[in-house]
């Protein structure tokens, strides 16, 4: 099992401890878990081989989940979902699935009203008789409908990048390790940086493709073998993810690294523009385009014109190498044939991260560890923005124990660079809500106050467009906010952004010298690449962070630097590619 597959059965017990109505710690710690080790770059089965090391050393990991996850490990199975998934109905499953319904609603609905499928469910709304329920109404019942659509939608039920990630780091390391493989690539979607990933391609340059595919079938994540042909096999792989192995020959490796990787839009127009050229573009490689060239078998065409590095294969046709992240089929081919290219943002140009928690509202830690833990990471500052107290839920904060975590932050900067310079300074900041009714949740000579000001919105996602969208306005035109934080709402997967005239956010943001965040958390990604690359050019600059809720989510900064990446953007682009001097004095209150 892959640290992916883990996180899930953890995320699967919490729902369905939640469900039954189970203590609200233990549920908590389960979410906990599975959050700490799907942001884990290791795999637990490397951390539990070392002996130097302990899985209980893992944040939010005591002797009770380390034992679970060691069985996981070694039978792949957990008893205890296998009895709980047993006591209820398969139902609740799709259920969970609908944007706005938890568990405990999901509960109301099957125990009292019977529903047993998205299709009753449907009904029941149709019929007026989920709004009669206690804790649903009118409006309630209307978002359900509104929102089947989306959890019946297929593309909604992908892997997330980062789920993805962790399943195919270890499925390489594992390739790898065929002593017959010698270069090997993952591929497809996941090379691009996609938000969601449908299935895993693998890349291989081997003389000998059975044994690396009998490698892959062997692999403990395989769980079932689709089909084995001479060069390509695809299995079952962990979280019943498709994954295609492609072995091809030496020659042939970057041509056939350049055709899965795709997309098939951007392979379409660069094969067009070969033909032009009188050239013919396949995964072995360039060849010269004879007339009836269908008629004469593959080996009898010629010798090929590059195939062996991607570079080759772009230099053909007079490009130059692009970006696997540009590869969409838009503009990136006469972009790269005029030279304009730009150099694309990189995790080490970031110099901060300006969105995270503590354990002071939502998060897990401290503010002592989130510091030591940035600082281990290398970055140069950071701001520190727990909630406001209108997100009740997470304990926010109102304004004296907001003063009051500032005094804190104060004191800790000195006692940072008390013997010399300090390595990273604390911003005193906050993440402020969007009240419903308009206006922010603190006022402004407590805002002022503020290093950095984050303005979210969290309440009131169903309002109209022109309500929502003039609540972002009016914060964007505040002048101590200086960023809006994931603009659009989205959870991928799980429920669509509120309804928002996005230019017209783009436009203020522009005027006002206000910063959009690109929300790294790898299910929000918001904003997402297409507005993203509509902010750059409209001059905005766009600040990546990770919105952590504890140490291990400051590793999330690549899932947003890999999203503004797709957006096209340069460090130019990223406020906190600033020096800290440089950031501050880009919007004055
Ligand atoms: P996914 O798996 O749905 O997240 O998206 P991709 O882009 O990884 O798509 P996939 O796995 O079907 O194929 C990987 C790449 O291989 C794709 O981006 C382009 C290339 N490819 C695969 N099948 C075809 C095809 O039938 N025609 C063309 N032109 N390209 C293909
Ligand atoms: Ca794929
Ligand atoms: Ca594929
Ligand atoms: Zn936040």
């Amino acid at each position: 099992m892959t640290n992916s597959d883990i996180a899930a059965v953890f995320e699967q017990l919490a729902d369905i401890l939640e469900y039954k109505g189970d203590n609200a710690f233990r549920i908590r710690a389960y979410r906990g878990a599975a959050r700490t080790i799907s942001g884990l770059v290791e795999s637990l089965v490397s951390i539990r081989n070392d002996p130097q090391r302990s899985l209980r050393n893992l944040d939010g990991i005591g002797a009770d989940l380390a034992s679970k996850i060691e069985t996981l490990l070694d039978t792949g199975r957990l008893p205890l979902l296998d009895e709980l998934t047993a006591e209820v109905p398969a139902v609740v499953w799709e259920m969970l699935r609908v944007p706005g319904l938890g568990p405990r609603k999901v509960k109301l609905l099957v125990e009292t009203l019977a529903i047993d499928s998205l299709d009753a469910l449907e009904l029941a709304c149709q019929e007026g008789r989920v709004a009669a329920l206690k804790g649903f109404g009118e409006k309630t019942q209307q978002s359900i409908l509104d929102n089947l659509p989306f959890a019946r939608n297929p593309i909604h039920s992908r892997l997330l990048w980062l789920e993805a990630d962790g399943i195919l780091q270890e499925l390489l390391v594992w390739i790898r390790s065929c002593p017959e493989a010698r270069r090997v690539e993952g591929a497809g979607s996941w090379r691009r940086g996609c938000e969601t990933v449908g299935d895993l391609d693998v890349v291989v340059e081997s003389q000998r493709p059975a044994a690396v595919m009998e490698h892959l079938v062997a692999w403990q994540g395989t769980a079932a073998v689709l089909l084995q042909g001479d060069t390509k096999t695809s299995v079952r792989g962990p979280r019943n993810v498709q994954i295609d192995l492609r072995v091809v020959a030496e020659e042939s490796f970057g041509a056939a690294l350049q055709y899965f990787t795709g997309s098939q839009e951007h392979n379409v127009r660069l094969r067009t523009r070969a033909r032009e050229l009188g050239l013919s573009i396949n995964e072995y490689g360039v060849y010269r385009l004879e007339p009836a060239a269908e008629a004469v078998p593959r080996s009898a065409r010629g010798a090929s014109l590059g195939g062996q590095t991607e570079e080759e294969v772009y230099r053909a046709v007079g490009l130059p190498w692009i970006p696997p992240e540009l590869r969409e089929g838009r503009d990136e081919l006469v972009l790269a044939g005029q030279g304009l290219i730009p150099p694309l943002v990189k995790l080490d140009d970031i110099r901060g991260d300006l969105h995270m928690h503590t354990s002071a509202t939502d998060g897990e830690n401290t503010l002592v560890e989130m510091v030591r833990a940035a600082l281990e990471r290398g970055l140069k500052y950071i701001a520190i923005t727990d909630h406001s107290q209108r997100v009740s839920m997470a304990r926010g904060l109102d304004a004296s124990r907001l003063l009051r975590q500032w005094e804190d932050i104060d004191t800790l900067n000195q006692s940072l660079c008390a013997d010399g310079p300090a390595g990273i300074v604390v911003l005193k900041g906050i993440e402020v809500d969007m009240l419903e009714k308009g206006g922010l949740d603190l006022p402004d000579e407590v805002l002022r106050q503020a290093d950095w000001v984050v303005a979210s919105l969290h309440y009131g996602q169903q309002q109209p467009r022109d309500r929502i969208t003039a609540r972002i306005l009016e914060a964007i035109a505040n002048p101590w906010v200086r960023v809006i934080g994931h603009p659009t709402g989205r959870l991928i997967n799980r429920r669509p952004p509120y309804d928002v005239d996005i230019e017209a956010v783009i436009a203020a943001a522009a005027g006002n010298g206000t910063c959009l965040e690109i929300n790294a958390n790898p299910s929000r990604l918001d904003l997402n690449e297409h507005h993203a690359a509509a902010a750059g050019k409209a001059g905005v600059r766009m600040v990546i962070s990770t919105d952590a809720h504890d140490t291990s989510g400051l590793d999330l900064l690549r899932c947003g630097v890999l999203q503004a990446r797709r957006a096209g953007l340069s460090a130019a682009n990223i406020a906190n590619t600033l020096p800290l001097a440089e950031l501050l004095a880009c919007k004055r209150g």
